[in-house]
């Protein structure tokens, strides 16, 4: 595997990403710090929660399901997290940008019961010959300040570290990794044969949605994802409840252990990294892997203050589709939309970001070997 030491394209690439997946690193304790106990007082703040009921739409499925998809009746919900907007396990200002929770209502819609797998975008790959983000070689035009024997191409692959790291440098544990893409997620001598349940992985925006338009799907809307997510339930912190860990069992696919040292993932959710689909009991509208495995695409631009704009205008929103524009302080100038669900790589001290009103980001044509997508369709 050819590693590429060169920060200036992970840099560039892939930063919307990390911040995703692992948070504001700024504001992350020393790993060992916190407790899954300290998540648990946590769950305490919430039910102090501002969230209204839900109200679900009468209206049954219009029709038979199409194949792998259920129907999600739509209906006004409240929206967002007031998760410890200021101190979620002790990372202060995480979710600020899923605050405040806001009155919301979707039409209903079709959804992918799961993420989109390897074998399904292997379909369309055959059948269109489209080539991904990660595949096409960066050029100097994307790139001006490169070198041009930097411009290679490759994506990012979460790259355990030898030893115990300081976590405010997230450089330590992705790198930019040439030969890397949808086919050989983890690089070029990866594969994903006798995956081809998996989900696929390092898909950048426009990959997602190439899929979904030759699928005659779309990308869900945020509003959408989370409505779905919340299986027709209220405020609840994750899409199976208000525990993390009813009877003591997991309920989706994250990170237990020591992050981000090698073998430090001790997998007691049943999976060491990523896992096929739909190994967790599905949420109440038959939806697998609404949190944890991988981070999906949804189709609204990012905005940190979105939530807040809404909430000002005082209506319900309807069928909201995210701000005009993308709009992140930390990056200015990097086009990005927004990622749910968080991932295996999500620990309960550095991201939690499985919890279900809280809220992802990514630059749109960084992929990552987290990171996926699944689509729904309107009726
Ligand atoms: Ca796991």
């Amino acid at each position: 595997m050819k590693k590429i030491n060169k920060y200036w394209l992970f840099g560039i690439i892939a930063t919307g990403i990390l911040f995703i997946s692992f948070g504001y690193t700024k504001f992350i304790k020393p790993l060992g710090e916190k407790t899954t106990q300290d998540c648990n007082e946590v769950q305490m703040v919430s039910s102090e929660s501002k969230f209204e009921p839900t109200i679900v739409n009468k209206k049954s499925a219009p029709s038979k399901a199409p194949e792998g998809m259920v129907w999600i009746p739509g209906g006004e919900f409240s929206m967002g997290s007031n998760v410890a907007d200021e101190s979620l396990c002790s990372i202060k200002g995480v979710t600020k940008d899923a605050a405040p929770i806001h009155r919301v209502y979707v039409d209903g819609y079709w959804m992918d019961q799961t993420e989109v797998t390897n074998e399904q975008f292997e379909k369309f790959v055959k059948a269109t010959g489209y080539v991904t983000v990660a595949e096409q070689k960066p050029t100097k035009e994307e790139f001006p300040t490169a070198n041009e024997e930097d411009l290679v191409t490759g994506s990012v692959v979460f790259t355990p570290t030898p030893t115990s790291v300081n976590l405010n440098n997230f450089l330590q544990w992705w790198s930019y990794v040439g030969g890397t893409d949808w086919k050989h997620p983890e690089g070029p001598e990866s594969t994903i044969k006798g995956k081809e349940k998996y989900p696929v992985v390092q898909i950048a925006y426009e990959d997602a949605a190439a899929y979904a338009k030759w699928a005659g799907k779309r990308l869900p809307s945020e509003a959408e994802w989370e409505f779905a997510a919340r299986g027709g339930k209220t405020g609840e912190l994750y899409a199976w409840g208000n525990t993390l860990k009813p009877k003591g069992k997991f309920q989706a696919n994250i990170y237990q252990g020591h992050f981000p040292i090698k073998d430090g993932d001790t997998g007691e959710d049943g999976f060491k990294g990523i896992a096929p689909t739909a190994q967790f009991a599905p949420n109440h509208y038959g939806l697998y892997d609404m949190a944890g495995n991988v981070w999906e695409w949804v189709n609204d631009w990012y905005s940190v203050d979105y939530y807040k704009s809404l909430a000002e205008n005082g209506n319900v929103a309807k069928n909201p589709q995210g701000p005009d524009a993308s709009n992140d302080p930390s990056e200015p100038g990097q086009l990005k939309k927004v990622h749910r669900g968080g991932s295996f790589l999500c620990t309960d001290q550095y991201c939690t970001r499985y919890m279900v009103g809280t809220r992802g980001k990514g630059e749109v044509r960084s992929a990552a070997n987290h990171l996926g997508f699944r689509c729904v369709k309107s009726i």
